[in-house]
């Protein structure tokens, strides 16, 4: 039988073609709010969906820049502002060279639903440009965040938009954008962007939250199922902020995280991944090299598989936290096979959606990333308020905000899914809690 959703899946199709990624982020949405359009038939009568999947606006730019041989060149640059029912645009910027409008759509329309579940007043965007740093100089890499944010500048502002950081987008790149718009705007209040470097009025802790937000929630998840976080086996994928800020966590919660894995294949350390080898992931990402080899050529107790996911390694817990498709089908299987206790994502998108699905219907729970990792964007909406307010917020300010915020995202998913005949499901859960908090906004301000 037809659903009421697949009309606006099929604009999406027709309106965006060769852009999977959204398809597929569009479908998982909307998949899950079928019961609330036909509880809420004044949703379909006022256009909502036909509005929400359209974005209020996409902007493409060039970003020109000049190497360290001397030559000319030219990415190409977006941010996509899809939603402001509930405040300024916010979302991450990402450089890799494989961004184009359909990763951008896809990235920008997950945000909308992951910054209404935090309950704190900011709209969905995601912006980016399909430049690699990866191999660059700290120059070539200033040059560039210079020439993006001279474009960019006009777009945004602490009412506007307010970009972040988001993969190949770290502290020192944000440092640059922010350093080129205090000079465009003549303002040096510390808005324009967030997740800048404590010295430049940033957050104190906002590298680490998106990775402590996960842990958070993930415990949330565990003792709703009276379980315990302490001495549970965990495999992670990645060893940027987020895999970083989440080995950290584990550790302090008393979890026991054994692999972790980069571009070139995965790490196994069975002594366990802790103090200064969770430390070892900055040094690994400073070298620019994006392999995590040497981690095994440094401790003793670790064993490189080349070219290899870390799925296959049997543990209670996996956390994906490197990028979006990092668990297909094949990967599931291993999972399931592997008895996990519980699964959650930490990467925006990192499981496609059949494989999710497997995972869920094998009994295991599962912890949706817009949910479990959306501190990261509830710490730069404090950043912002900090700025605003001029008042510096203290780490353990930080601590205790960011620990509320995501019992609350995991209260408010767990509820939706109560509420509509899927308990215990959280994906449907946080899609459905989110998608009511902005439909609510969008209600109220009439067709726009
Ligand atoms: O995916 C994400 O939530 C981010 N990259 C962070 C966005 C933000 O504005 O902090």
């Amino acid at each position: 039988m037809a659903r009421i959703v697949d009309q606006y899946i099929e604009i999406v199709k027709k309106r965006n073609p060769g852009e999977p990624e959204f398809v597929q982020t569009v479908e998982e949405v909307l998949g899950s709010i079928e019961p609330v359009l036909k509880k809420h038939p004044e949703y379909v009568k006022s256009g909502l969906v036909e509005r929400l999947i359209e974005p209020e606006r996409m902007i493409t730019f060039r970003v020109p820049w000049v190497d360290d041989k001397g030559k000319v060149q030219v990415n190409r640059g977006y941010r996509c502002q899809f939603n402001s029912a509930l405040g300024p645009y916010k979302g991450g910027i990402r450089f890799a060279p494989n961004v184009y409008p359909g990763i951008i759509h896809c990235l920008a329309f997950e945000q909308i639903f992951k910054n209404a579940l935090t309950g704190l007043p900011i709209g969905g965007a995601k912006g980016g440009a399909d430049f690699d740093p990866n191999g660059k100089s700290d120059a070539e890499i200033m040059r560039f965040c210079q020439s993006f944010m001279t474009e960019l500048y006009r777009h945004i502002g602490a009412n506007i938009d307010s970009p972040a950081g988001d993969l190949g987008v770290g502290g020192k790149e944000i440092g640059y954008m922010y350093g080129q718009y205090k000079r465009l705007t003549a303002s040096c209040d510390g808005s324009g962007v967030t997740g800048k470097p404590v010295s430049s009025l940033g957050l104190n802790g906002r590298t680490e939250a998106t990775g402590h937000g996960i842990v958070f929630f993930l415990k949330n998840m565990v003792e709703a199922n009276k379980d315990t976080l302490k001495g549970k086996t965990v495999v992670i994928s990645g060893f940027g902020n987020v895999a970083w800020g989440t080995a950290q966590q584990l550790e302090k919660e008393g979890a026991k995280l054994i692999a972790f894995s980069g571009p070139d294949g995965y790490i196994l350390d069975e002594e366990g991944i802790t103090g200064k080898k969770v430390e070892y992931f900055l040094d690994l990402r400073n070298s620019g090299k994006n392999i995590c080899e040497p981690y095994a050529k440094k401790f003793k107790s670790a064993k490189f598989f080349k070219g290899k996911k870390p799925w296959g390694v049997k543990a209670d817990i996996y956390i994906p936290c490197a990028m979006q498709n990092d668990v297909l089908m094949e990967s599931a299987k291993l999972i399931v096979k592997n008895k996990a206790k519980y699964y959650c994502e930490g990467a925006n998108m990192p499981t496609s959606n059949d494989a999710l699905e497997f995972i869920q219907k094998a009994g295991i729970p599962v912890g949706p990333a817009k949910a479990a990792n959306a501190g990261g964007v509830a710490c730069s909406a404090i950043e912002m308020s900090q700025n605003a307010r001029k008042m510096p917020v203290s780490r353990e300010e930080v601590d205790t905000m960011l620990y509320d915020i995501m019992k609350h995202i995991y209260e408010a998913s767990a509820n939706a899914a109560k509420e509509y005949g899927k308990k215990g499901n959280l994906v449907m859960g946080a899609n459905i809690a989110g998608f009511l908090a902005v439909a609510e906004a969008m209600t109220v301000q009439g067709i726009v």
